[in-house]
Parts: C-alpha cells; structure tokens; sequence
C-alpha cells in the first residue's frame, strides 16, 4: 500500500519513468526484439500473443514460424541448401524455468522451432539431430515436405554449382548498404537477404523471459555442418533472473564464446543489454587477434528484466526489430566495431 502510494505521488509528479536509488523504475513490459529486418514480421504475430496476455514462450515461437514459412527470407525450407543441395535447418528453444529444447540437422519440416518445442516439452531430452530428429517430428505429427528447392534458392545453388568455390561468408551485407550506413539494409541483388537466421527473445506481461533461434544455416555449407543456432548458450541463452540473448553472423565465432550465455552473464554483472552485447563481439576480436577480417560478421541482441533491450555487432550493416506497444514495432542499427 505504501509503495503504491509513493508511486502514484511520483506519477502526479510526472515522474513515474524513472528510477533512483531505493525505487525502481516499473520494467518495460512485454516486449519482443528479434534479428534483421525480418523481425518486423516475426515481432509483430509474436505481439498478438504478448499484447493477449500471453507467455513469452508461445510468442517466441509463434513470431518465428513466420519467418520459417516465408520463402524469401533465407531462413525456412525455402532458404539456400548446404552445398550438396539439401536445405537443412537448425532451431532451438528456450524458456523462463531454463527448460530447452532444440533440433539441428533438420531436413524436410516447415517449422523446427516447434519440433524444438516439442523436444523440450516431450523428450527427457535437450537436442535432437538428423533423421533422428525428423523421425521424432514425423511421429509428433508434423508432415514432410517435399525436397524440393525454392526458385530463387534452385538460381542461386545453380550460380554457386559453376565456381562451387567453398568459402562460406556470412552476413556481410552488399555494398550499397554499407556505402549507406544509418539506412535499412538493402536486399541483395537477387532480392534475397544475405542472412539465414532469427533469433527472438521476449518478456511477458508476467516478466518472464523466453526466446528462439531458427536458421538454415550458412548457405552452401559442408553438408553436416552446424552453426551456434541450435546450440543453447551459443545462439540462444535465457536466464530468467537476468535476462535474454541470442546471436547470429558466423556462427563458428559465437561458438567459440558461448556468445548468448556470455551476454547473459555479463549482464548478470551489471552491464546494461547493449554493452554486454559490445562486450561479447569485443572478445571474439580478441580471440581472432590479427585474423580478424572485413569477412566475418556477429550480432549479438538481448533484453534485461527491466525490459531494456540492446544490440552490438562486428560491423556494418546489422540491425533488429524491436517492439512494445501496438503502435512501437521498429528497426535499430546495430552499433559496431570494425
Ligand atoms: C549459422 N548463425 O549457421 C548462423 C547463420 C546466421 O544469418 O546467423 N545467418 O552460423
């Protein structure tokens, strides 16, 4: 009754937005953030959910099934193939109790952030890959889709075929871009985006934190490779004490660093979601030392319990989509190093 009192003397104040020693500032809740500009889509059906009152785990789901189903957005089945010409594709899941649930290796389902799920809330188990995971999906009741390869994924994998030069470069946005900083990325010159992944984490109205991670994976890759994506710590980490983190960009590098656990406990050490973020990408610089190069990108996104949210990345050209209210759903440049 006192601490309402004293904030509604504050709020008449005009002061109800802030915070100073001995009372703190009402969290920003719910709120949703996810990677690239594809989270403008994600964010929003993930917002349907949140604004309904709903758990952050269904709308950490429910926002990334869109962009698994769109057929432009490098992420789903309709994104590039590894280089034998198979899509395969890596999601994990993760929720406030840290329970988590993750498949890699995935061939032939629309959705694996929901196979995900369901390895999370049906198996003893944590990860699932390969015809292990899909036969786990089909028994769940999730139909396979034909192996076919979408249009624009068929041209390109055709253009690849003629050099099949193997030299994975992930993320670096076209030059038009980074000739543009401060402006939206633009689409590359086949209308595609140069990136095969979402990452998503959320806070309910309840303040409780989830998030998800969902990717192809870097095109034309080593048929069997995996990236951090699936991988809890790496591309995901959710904390519910602290805060959530996920990541994309070259995922052998957030590996290395168990990037979004380390966003999470830097956090846990006071830094505010944007300098725990700069702090990550800082040490994979370290760690690269002098074979840093303009061909690598990571980003790394998180939000606090406070609702603050954040993101850092190596260079140029990343950005994330950020929403907490109807009419608040936009994109940030991600600040960079390099
Ligand atoms: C990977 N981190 O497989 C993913 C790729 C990515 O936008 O983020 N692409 O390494």
């Amino acid at each position: 009754m006192l601490h309402r009192r004293r904030f509604l003397q504050l709020g008449s104040l005009g002061l109800s937005a802030f915070s100073f020693k001995g009372f703190s500032a009402a969290a920003r809740k719910p709120i949703v953030i996810s990677t690239w500009e594809a989270g403008i889509e994600a964010n929003k059906a993930a917002w349907q959910v949140l604004r309904g009152g709903g758990r952050a785990l269904d709308a950490v789901e429910k926002g990334v099934m869109v962009t698994e189903a769109s057929q432009n957005c490098c992420v789903g089945l309709g994104a590039n193939p590894d280089r034998d010409g198979f899509v395969t594709l890596d999601s994990c899941i993760m929720d406030e109790r840290g329970n988590c649930g993750s498949v890699a290796f995935l061939e032939r389902i629309k959705h694996p952030v929901s196979v995900a799920r369901r390895v999370m809330e049906k198996t003893p188990h944590v990860m699932l890959v390969g015809s292990g995971a899909q036969q786990f999906a089909v028994e769940q009741g999730f139909p396979l889709e034909p192996v076919k390869l979408s249009a624009e994924a068929e041209k390109e994998y055709r253009k690849w075929l003629k050099k099949s030069e193997y030299k994975p470069v992930i993320n670096i946005e076209n030059t038009k871009q980074q000739n543009n900083p401060g402006k939206p990325p633009s689409k590359l010159e086949n209308g595609s985006w140069n990136h095969d992944t979402i990452g998503m984490v959320a806070m309910d109205a309840a303040g409780n934190l989830s998030g998800s991670c969902t990717t192809s994976g870097m095109a034309f890759k080593m048929r069997g490779r995996l990236g951090d994506s699936p991988i809890i710590g790496a591309g995901l980490f959710v904390d519910n004490e602290i805060g959530a983190a996920t990541a994309t960009g070259q995922g052998e590098e957030v590996i290395r660093i168990c990037g979004s656990h380390l966003v999470v406990e830097l956090m846990r050490q006071g830094l505010s979601p944007e300098n725990a973020c700069k702090k990550a990408v800082e040490r994979i610089i370290k760690i690269k030392g002098p074979k840093i190069s303009k061909d690598i990108q990571v980003g790394f996104i998180a939000i606090n319990k406070q609702g603050e949210y954040g993101g850092y990345c190596l260079q140029d050209g990343f950005n994330f989509a950020v929403c907490y209210a109807d009419d608040k759903n936009f994109l940030v440049d991600g600040k960079h190093i390099l």
